[in-house]
């Protein structure tokens, strides 16, 4: 129901995954794993599992619910339930069957079976959900990382956006109270060096999924933590003209050094050593 969501008993869920087997993981993210479940005889779902060890992955399990929970449409996808044991949590989803663009594209099955057909309506089908977001969701909501990993395809291919753990209901939002984020290649360059975020940025990440449609390669190659360690160490030397430099790497750098700041610091420092990158939109 809109504005709300069903707690589904993790009883139910521990069973209806089979203990969360492994021949029943559909994928992996950063967050954890997504899970084929079985809730009853009719219902097969999709259920990510959350491991809350940091306070960043409750606050993105809640923004995720919250969100979810009142936005409806047929390019978003649908939430069916949560659920939380210890400090793991739950979130329960119909079961996208062709699972995501970015593994339809880069997959083991390379160059998949998708006709240029197919890619025209997914890139609409993933206009119209954004569209939705901006023009018709009531605060506006900001998606904030979207990305072919992000885009989900059920039997008949149609397209849906999800992971909404970094997106934001209120465009009026910057970078005073919100940390960056995203993901290299697909950030827009006024969010990643002046933290300026609207549905523009949403708009630029939409952009380079239309070349990877079109190109069929990632617009970046995805970085091991060992080479965003060395671009680091190799670009922040030559930033030399501090006025080029975003406010918020300071703070990222000082503050948390995790990963996925790293990257983030990474992808700073490469925009700005290579003013004109050659994938571009
Ligand atoms: O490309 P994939 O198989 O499809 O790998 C990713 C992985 O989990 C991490 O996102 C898959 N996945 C996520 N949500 C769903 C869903 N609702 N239905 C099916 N697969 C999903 C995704």
């Amino acid at each position: 129901k809109k504005g709300s969501v069903s707690l589904i008993d993790y009883k139910l869920l521990e069973k209806a995954t089979e203990y969360f087997r492994e021949s029943n993981i559909l994928g992996e993210g950063g967050f954890g794993r997504v899970y084929r479940a079985q809730l009853d005889d009719n219902l097969i779902v999709a259920v990510k599992m959350i491991e809350c060890q940091s306070q960043d992955a409750e606050k993105e399990f809640q923004n995720e619910v919250d969100l979810l929970c009142i936005i409806q449409h047929p390019n978003i996808i649908s939430l069916l339930g949560c659920s939380s044991q210890g400090d793991a949590r739950f979130i329960v989803y119909e079961l996208m069957q062709n699972g995501s663009l970015e593994t339809q594209l880069h997959g083991p099955s390379h160059g998949s079976g998708l006709t240029w057909h197919m890619r025209m309506k997914i890139a609409l089908d993933t206009a119209r959900g954004l569209e939705y977001l901006h023009e018709h969701c009531n605060p506006q909501v900001i998606h904030r990382d979207l990305k072919t990993s992000n885009i989900l395809l059920d039997a008949n291919f149609n397209a849906k956006l999800s992971d909404f753990g970094l997106a934001v209901a209120d465009g009026t939002q910057n970078k005073n109270n919100i940390k960056l984020s995203g993901t290299l290649g697909y950030v827009a360059p006024e969010y990643l060096l002046d933290g300026k975020l609207t549905d523009k940025s949403d708009v630029y990440a939409f952009g380079v999924v239309l070349l990877e449609l079109l190109l069929g390669r990632r617009p970046v190659e995805k970085l091991a933590p060992s080479q965003c360690q060395s671009i680091v160490t190799w670009a922040m030397p030559q930033l030399t003209d501090r006025s080029k430099l975003p406010n918020i790497v300071d703070p990222v750098i000082k503050d948390t050094m995790d990963l996925k700041h790293l990257y983030q610091v990474a992808a700073v420092a490469v925009l700005c050593v290579q003013p004109e990158p050659s994938y571009r939109p």
